[in-house]
């Protein structure tokens, strides 16, 4: 009995190390960030390669229930920083946020039981979470800011999605190479998986540093799901889809830059 037991701990030992070395060797891939290198063939066929490892790393090492970092208020960044999109200068956008976003409404659709619309006001009426964490950005940056949202559990509560949804699909506003000038659609987008979607700290945040949710940011809806890098964290949420699948979505990878060959599971 004792013998098996030791045994078996010792080969989880040597997994972990094995495991993390490997991690240490993707990690530094990543590093060179959101930007166009990922166009590079091999660049992303590295990142596609470290894919599975990443995920198993992510399980191993800590298991997906376990809580993302919190800090402290002094921890708290002057300014949070800015990346990607800055202001969408799609024309739905624009005529949102220069009313203030008083006429904006999250649909909320697809595998569900119950499709919802919701204002902000709505949103804002719900039982809200709100947590200090870390940003932390492929591009090598990192950056701690206080978020505060309805958990995104609650809504899927609301809807009741179908047995057959998988996934949380985000359509963004902002469209990332200008407004669709040929009518083909190049709005961001992301997907995260039910345990994700489900965990306590995955939250669709209205305010950043107590105020609104600036438009540097994502306003008026972005999500925080804090156990994965920041190109997961979709800003400008125009709809939110239960799905089962996303392969037929765009370029089948579950994101903007998971079509561009960053990973679909973004583990920190
Ligand atoms: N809609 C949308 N969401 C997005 C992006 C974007 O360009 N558009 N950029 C992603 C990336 S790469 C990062 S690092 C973070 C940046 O969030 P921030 O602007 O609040 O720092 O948003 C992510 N979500
Ligand atoms: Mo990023």
């Amino acid at each position: 009995m004792t013998r098996t037991f030791t045994l078996m701990r010792a080969r989880d030992r040597d997994r972990r190390r094995l495991l993390r070395g490997a991690a240490a060797a993707a990690g530094s891939a990543l590093l060179a960030g959101c930007d166009r290198l990922s166009h590079n063939d091999s660049f992303a066929r590295t990142l596609q390669s470290a894919e599975h490892l990443n995920r198993a790393i992510a399980k191993v090492v800590a298991p997906r229930p376990a809580m993302a970092q919190e800090f402290g208020p002094e921890q708290v960044a002057q300014t949070f920083r800015g990346n990607g999109t800055l202001s969408p200068r799609d024309a739905d956008y624009v005529a949102l946020r220069d009313a203030g976003f008083a006429d904006y409404r999250l649909q909320v659709g697809g595998l569900v039981a119950k499709p919802l619309e919701l204002t902000l006001a709505e949103l804002r009426a719900l039982p809200s979470r709100t947590q200090i964490t870390r940003h932390d950005c492929v591009e090598g940056w990192s950056c701690i800011g206080k978020w505060k949202g309805v958990q995104l559990a609650r809504i899927l509560e609301m809807v009741e999605p179908k047995p057959e949804a998988k996934f949380v699909l985000f359509r963004c506003f902002d469209s990332m190479d200008g407004p669709s000038l040929d009518g083909r659609d190049s709005r961001y987008y992301e997907s995260i998986d039910l345990d994700d979607a489900h965990h306590a700290q995955t939250i669709l945040a209205y305010e950043l540093n107590d105020k609104a949710l600036p438009v540097t940011n994502g306003a008026p809806l972005r999500c925080r799901v804090e156990r994965q890098l920041g190109y997961k964290q979709a800003k400008y949420i125009r709809s939110i889809e239960l799905i089962d699948s996303f392969a037929a979505i765009r370029g089948g990878k579950g994101g903007y830059w998971e079509d561009e060959g960053y990973e679909w599971y973004g583990g920190i």
